[in-house]
């Protein structure tokens, strides 16, 4: 279906290749080509962008910023042609031109300009505000380099700089007439006028400028395109500096600064703060430009700040844009002249704040020296901010906390004093939430319970989704056909509707067709195996894949374990496995986690062995895919069978791969943790695999936890780590993999590996039995299908618009 006038396009696409490339069709190269679509969509997203704007503008729109250091977009070409409704008119325009969509579709970029979850969810908000038509803008960085490529040399990870060329991609607008002028390091100088004020004189400061990209992100149906607003910095040296001199407050005695490495490069890590003053940086700099352009834009319309809360969303993702409470502060106490109270209130009402997780490595803490230096000015005003917090504390009937107080303040004593970022987060935003029920839960009870007692009412819960336009629609067309073949379209826009897929429950036609989409979707996954990796994997086994970051808490090890068990029982035992199955692997290391690529080579090394060996007939095959990103997702998540969810209980805060697996009909193996507990209760026991220990039993137990005793008393598990320890995954490089066994073996082996593995075992058994059963096990999969539109994105959209931002629909 076709909203939109399509003879535009072919009129865009033939001007693209005749007058700004200057060629005939028959010389233009596949880029080339792939140019001109995307250059013929964007021009539609640019009118659709326009109109956009006019309306929020002409009802005076609240709008929402969501400011975050990770956007994971994905390729934009066959979405953007979904969402608009031209994907078959374009398929059909490009091949009576002899010139294959699809192929088309596939030489295109993937930008990676985030790490996992936290920058994929980022996108997944994007797109349902534009669904939604809710003025809602994402502000990043338009990094140089990605997450690093991903190469696997001898069964370990080497990385490779993931040049994006967002120069040239065509989705990129640059907006030449606009850039932000950001100071940075220097000194403050102040002086106490006759009124007592103290006014600050920045000085000595260096000056970064940030340039503005805009990616549009268009709805569903075409009614709305927002934009997703990314910073290059740029070299301030051909500037001349007098132009930045605003009044008294930055003396012009700023340096010109080679500033082009702010953007370079993403920092790699997930889940793992990096400590590094370039990072502090970044997250500066984001600010600083985000904050720019929304106060220019809401001066446009409005003379005085006092409605800006009601104008003027900002969310913050994780502590990593934190800095905007103080930026905030400054420029509406320093530059705008805004008493403190005031402005506070401001702010407070501005921001809110998303907590992505609990683990003590995440939390960003940040030297005051660092900030001193980097930044003089919002280490000041941090000092303010926390001075006027703590003394609100020992005043009045919340004097009983004062034991709590040194928790709560943003400054962490001890030999390097250090800036709590989460603390400046929840003191200066009126909302904190939280990604999963259980997540939202514990923020309250474990990480920062103080601060609940003092403002329950600012915590909240928003557990993610996941947009169904992407991760349904665009990745596994046949299954949406069949969907929509059965059910109408609706549920592309509302995926609450997809229950109705339900009544076809006992129609052995349709779960036979789901069956044969699964089947196609496997196919294709061996095909791809089959080049990349040179392997062959049977489409009819089971394919059980864990797809995500390689992480500890994740715990792959758990899943390599229960593998090598399984290939020990085949070849030692001569035990039976029922059904052959593939076990597939996706996932990158963080650079300087070594155990972690210790993992990824553990798990080639078993592959290895497995793979090849006769005695195993093909029963087990092992699989590691590289290079895991948004792209190579979207072809494995519609090819699984089963879904390995298996974090930790209480360490994972949400998932959304779990749900990416579901809405495709995989089933879950998994631990009570994040929103596998919702999706449980979900499709309800009887569908999904729960298994292991629960938060409270981990949180019970890790006291308690002696490896050694399991190791003793399961003779299997005894097995499966004596063959770790023995060098039988690795004969030419003896004795690599006794850093795993020592670590699993250790009591303080945090994630509690071996006390899950019975159970892990005993639940991976029913999956197997339960595969046989061809109905039983299609109608759970259809259950999971049809049970799990609470993971639309546009559910938690709906949640943050209505409960946090106060932003609405305008449709048009
Ligand atoms: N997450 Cl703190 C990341 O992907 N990167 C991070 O730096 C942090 C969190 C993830 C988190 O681990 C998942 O459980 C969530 O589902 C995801 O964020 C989105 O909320």
């Amino acid at each position: 279906m076709s909203y939109f006038d399509f003879s535009n396009f072919e009129i865009s696409f033939n001007n693209y290749i005749k007058y700004i490339l200057g060629k005939q069709l028959e010389y233009a190269s596949r880029n080339d080509q792939l140019n001109a679509v995307s250059y013929a969509v964007g021009k539609y997203l640019i009118d659709i962008g326009y109109d956009t704007q006019k309306r929020y503008q002409a009802n005076d729109a609240k709008r929402l910023h969501y400011l975050s250091l990770e956007f994971l977009i994905g390729r934009l070409l066959s979405n953007n042609l979904l969402n608009l409704g031209i994907y078959n008119s374009c398929k059909k325009f490009l091949e009576k031109k002899g010139i294959d969509l699809e192929f088309l579709v596939e030489k295109e970029r993937d930008p990676a300009l985030g790490n996992g979850g936290l920058g994929r969810l980022a996108a997944c908000y994007l797109d349902s505000l534009a669904c939604l038509n809710m003025p809602g803008f994402g502000y990043g960085i338009n990094y140089d380099y990605g997450l690093f490529k991903q190469l696997i040399v001898n069964g370990y990870q080497k990385e490779k700089p993931d040049y994006w060329p967002n120069r040239r991609s065509p989705w990129l607008i640059r907006r030449t007439e606009e850039r932000y002028m950001v100071p940075i390091y220097g000194q403050v100088e102040g002086s106490v006028d006759r009124a007592g004020e103290y006014n600050p004189v920045w000085t000595n400061w260096a000056l970064l400028i940030g340039r503005p990209h805009d990616i549009l992100v268009a709805g569903f149906e075409g009614r709305t395109v927002n934009y997703l607003r990314l910073f290059t910095a740029e070299a301030s040296e051909d500037f001349d500096i007098d132009i930045f001199n605003e009044g008294d407050y930055f003396k012009a005695v700023g340096r010109k600064i080679k500033s082009e490495t702010i953007s370079k490069i993403l920092y790699p890590s997930d889940s793992k703060e990096s400590g590094k003053e370039l990072r502090l940086v970044q997250e500066y700099f984001l600010v600083a430009c985000s904050l720019k352009d929304i106060i220019r834009k809401y001066e446009m319309d409005h003379n005085s700040f006092d409605d800006f809360y009601n104008k003027v969303a900002i969310q913050l993702n994780d502590t990593h844009p934190a800095l905007a409470v103080v930026e905030l502060m400054r420029i509406l106490v320093d530059e705008k002249g805004i008493q403190w109270e005031t402005a506070w209130e401001i702010t407070k009402k501005t921001l809110g704040y998303t907590n992505h997780t609990l683990l003590p490595e995440a939390l960003e803490t940040w030297p005051v020296s660092i900030l001193e230096r980097v930044v003089p000015r919002h280490m000041q005003l941090i000092y303010e901010i926390n001075q006027r917090f703590l003394e609100s504390l020992t005043v009045g009937d919340h004097e009983e906390i004062t034991e709590s107080i040194a928790k709560m303040s943003i400054i962490q004593e001890g030999p390097v004093k250090q800036v709590r970022m989460a603390n400046l987060a929840i003191i200066g935003s009126h909302s904190i939430n939280g990604v999963a029920k259980v997540h939202s839960n514990l923020v309250k009870t474990q990480l920062v319970p103080e601060f609940y007692k003092l403002w329950p009412e600012r915590f909240n819960n928003k557990t993610n989704g996941v947009s169904p336009r992407r991760w349904i629609a665009a990745c596994n067309p046949d299954l949406a056909a069949f969907i929509t073949e059965s059910i109408g379209r609706r549920w592309v826009g509302d995926l609450s509707r997809i229950w109705e897929l339900e009544t076809f429950e006992n129609d052995p036609g349709f779960l036979d067709r789901l069956d044969e989409i699964k089947l196609a979707n496997k196919e294709a996954l061996a095909a791809l195996i089959r080049k990349k990796l040179f392997l062959t994997v049977d489409p009819h086994s089971i394919f059980d894949i864990q797809a995500k970051r390689i992480h500890e808490y994740k715990r792959q090890l758990l899943n390599v374990l229960h593998i090598i068990h399984l290939y020990l029982s085949i070849k030692e035992d001569g035990k039976d496995i029922g059904h052959p199955r593939t076990f597939i692997f996706a996932g990158k290391a963080a650079p300087g986690y070594h155990f972690a690529k210790l993992i990824i080579k553990l798990i080639h090394s078993v592959a290895n062995v497995v793979n090849k060996d006769p005695d195993i007939h093909d029963m087990i095959k092992v699989v590691f895919l590289p290079d895991y990103r948004v792209t190579l997702a979207e072809k494995i998540i519609p090819a699984a069978d089963v879904s390995e969810q298996i974090s930790t209980a209480g360490m994972e805060a949400s998932g959304t791969g779990n749900m990416k697996f579901a809405m495709n009909g995989a089933l879950t193996i998994g631990t009570l943790d994040g929103a596998n507990i919702e999706i449980a209760e979900q499709v309800e026991d009887e569908n999904i695999y729960i298994f292991g220990l629960t938060v409270d039993e981990v949180e019970a137990f890790r006291p308690r936890y002696e490896p050694k005793t399991f190791y003793d008393e399961d003779p299997d598990l005894k097995r499966v780590l004596k063959a770790i320890y023995s060098s039988r995954f690795c004969p030419d490089e003896s004795g690599i993999f006794k850093p795993v066994f020592s670590q699993l073996m250790g009591n303080r082996e945090h994630y509690l590996h071996l006390a899950d593995f019975r159970a892990y075992v005993t639940t991976q058994l029913k999956v197997e039995n339960d595969y046989k059963d061809r109905r039983k096990w299609l109608s759970m999969s259809l259950k999971n299908i049809a049970r799990t539109g609470f993971f639309s994105s546009d559910r938690a959209i709906q949640e943050y618009a209505d409960d946090i931002w106060g932003i609405h629909s305008f449709r048009g």
